[in-house]
């Protein structure tokens, strides 16, 4: 059989997925072709605002000039080598990511899940080697409604029922407190507890901001207790709040931050584990690594990402522009939402459930040209590429305003 000649349609392209994907998505039946900063074109030439960005993979936009030259020149040059061997870009990668976080080294890794899994390997070596854990008993408390990736181990301390259900048996060592509640963190905490792992903003939850002086909390806590404060920034981090990192708001420093999606530029999976050295020196030869963790490639495409956010402009339009997006998002309270929380370029907006699940807005916003993705029930999360204009943003809004009318 040969292919078939003529290029299919949206549609049939849609249709022919069904028997050979697996079923694990529902997404919006958009069949993206092309695409440029803030605008993606699906196959039939119809053009759409980008408000999703790759859940934040895509904070420099859809093929950013300077992340496109910079894999494309890798690419003529050297693309992977393993870690089996050194290669010539990652030592630029790992010292400017540890520059542009205050920390002292760097794990890369590939994807969120990864970086994730890292972290927690991490964490339980520091407490059997610095903090004297007994073996086997190290634990590490989470949050409920947390999302941290789709391992085994990861949803295992998820509390998504549809996350979990039917993939166990999972890891144990984990102990789920409420979010934003420093009471039940103080009470969850003993000698056992390696670290405190959370996202320093809920992004699956629904966009959950705790409350001030939360994250602050945590740190002291963890601190006065002994055990790591890890940050989930792989959603949050690298711009989207108008801040390099979303613990900044609180002006707080963890032990360990997990960073992804953004650091890829929209090009390659990148993440890392970055962190001070007590922390990540615990890591000896043979006990971690990743065939494509570190590559040329993706350290090339990472260091050219970091230099973007070393300029500071794009957390400064994040903070500009997420005036402008609170703004209308105010404006809409009592007009078709219900509340809305948001911080920089990222908002988790509640429609009244009389006018639609979150489903059924994003898909009169897609009719409209303008892309998003709901969240949990009639929550619709807003999460632009940090390029996108302040005229792009007010026509997203007027789309939204007008689904909602
Ligand atoms: C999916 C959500 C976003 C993350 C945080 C780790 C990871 C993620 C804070 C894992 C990933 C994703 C994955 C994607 C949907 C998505 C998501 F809706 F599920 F919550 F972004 F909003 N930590 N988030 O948000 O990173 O392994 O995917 O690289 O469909 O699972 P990953």
């Amino acid at each position: 059989m040969t292919a078939p000649a003529r290029p299919r349609t949206s549609e049939q392209l849609i249709r022919a997925e069904e028997p050979v994907l697996a079923h694990n998505y529902h997404p919006l039946p958009v069949v993206v072709a092309r695409a440029e900063g803030s605008w993606v074109e699906d196959v039939e030439g119809n053009r759409y605002l980008d408000m999703l960005a790759g859940y934040s993979a895509l904070n420099f936009g859809h093929r950013h000039p300077a992340l496109v030259e910079a894999a494309h020149r890798q690419l003529d040059r050297l693309t992977l080598t393993s870690r089996a061997f050194h290669n010539d870009r990652l030592a630029e990668f790992a010292e400017r990511l540890a520059e542009l976080t205050g920390m002292d080294m760097v794990l890369p890794m590939n994807t969120g899940a990864e970086a994730v899994e890292s972290g927690i390997k991490v964490a339980r070596k520091w407490a059997y080697d610095v903090k004297g854990v007994p073996e086997g008993r190290a634990t590490i408390v989470v949050a409920a409604e947390n999302f941290h990736g789709r391992t085994t181990t990861i949803v295992g301390f998820s509390t998504d029922e549809t996350a979990r259900a039917g993939f166990g048996p999972f890891t144990p060592g984990f102990t789920v407190v409420p979010y934003n509640d420093l009471a039940a963190l103080e009470a969850a905490v003993d000698d056992t507890t390696a670290a405190v792992l959370i996202e320093p903003i809920q992004g699956e939850a629904g966009v959950i901001v705790p409350d001030d002086g939360y994250l602050a909390g945590v740190r002291e806590l963890t601190r006065r207790r002994g055990c790591l404060f890890v940050a989930d920034e792989i959603q949050s981090g690298l711009g989207r709040t108008g801040r390099t990192l979303a613990v900044e708001h609180e002006g707080v420093v963890p032990d360990v931050l997990l960073l992804g999606k953004a650091l890829g530029g929209g090009i390659v999976p990148v993440s890392a584990v970055v962190a001070r050295r007590e922390v990540l020196g615990v890591l000896r030869p043979g006990e971690h690594g990743s065939t494509f963790g570190g590559n040329p490639l993706a350290a090339a495409v990472g260091t050219a990402v970091v230099e973007l956010l070393e300029t500071g402009a794009f957390q400064r339009r994040a903070a500009e522009l997420g005036v402008l997006l609170r703004e209308g998002l105010t404006e809409l309270i009592g007009r078709g939402v219900t509340g809305f929380r948001a911080r920089g370029l990222w908002a988790g907006v509640d429609v009244d459930p009389a006018l639609g699940t979150g489903r059924e807005i994003s898909e009169r916003l897609m009719r409209e040209g303008v892309l998003v993705k709901d969240t949990h029930g009639s929550t619709i999360r807003l999460a632009p590429p940090l390029t996108i204009t302040a005229e792009e943003l007010r026509s997203a809004l007027g789309a939204l305003e007008k689904v909602l009318g």
